[in-house]
């Protein structure tokens, strides 16, 4: 089971036989813009960086993941951003996840978070780099988002 994958703001995450990059335009709605970021959403990130010590963050690139229970998404790390001084700002809503967070090699020890509705993470600095995952979402009804969990990472892409 696999996460569904977009995104707004100036530049957007995809894939496909190149590998990994951001990108000005949507390759599944015929290159068409990203939708802008939404203001209210961006300052909420940017408010967020503030108080965990990054006061410059203007991110330029949302990353929206849907995980249905079940999903999962495996250990990795964020690093096909241009500034690894920018932190990355993460929302979480619907239903919980575990959040992994390890060290700066894969097989370091990962801690656990449980992360709820409305949880913003941010990590940045010297951790920046470290691997992070998803374990599988258990099956599960929230109230306002039903069936599924939304993820919105705020990054500084370009
Ligand atoms: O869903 C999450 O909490 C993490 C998402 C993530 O690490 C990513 O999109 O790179
Ligand atoms: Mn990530």
């Amino acid at each position: 089971m696999s996460v569904a994958t977009t995104s707004c703001g100036h530049l957007g995450w995809m894939t496909d036989r190149r590998g990994y990059r951001y990108v000005t335009a949507d390759p599944l709605r015929e290159q068409a813009p990203w939708p802008a970021m939404p203001p209210l959403l961006a300052t909420l990130a940017e408010q967020a960086a503030v108080q965990a010590g990054f006061p410059a963050f203007r991110p330029d690139s949302c990353l929206i993941n849907r995980y249905v229970p079940g999903a999962k998404m495996s250990l990795h790390q964020d690093k096909d951003e241009a500034d690894f001084s920018q932190p990355i700002v993460s929302v979480s809503l619907g239903l919980p996840a575990v959040f992994q967070f390890g060290g700066l090699a894969r097989s370091d020890k990962a801690q656990r978070y449980l992360l709820t509705h409305g949880d913003v993470v941010v990590w940045g600095g010297p951790d920046r780099l470290r691997f992070h995952g998803v374990l599988p979402i258990k099956p599960g009804e929230h109230p306002r988002m039903g069936a599924q969990r939304i993820n919105l990472t705020f990054r500084v892409a370009g």
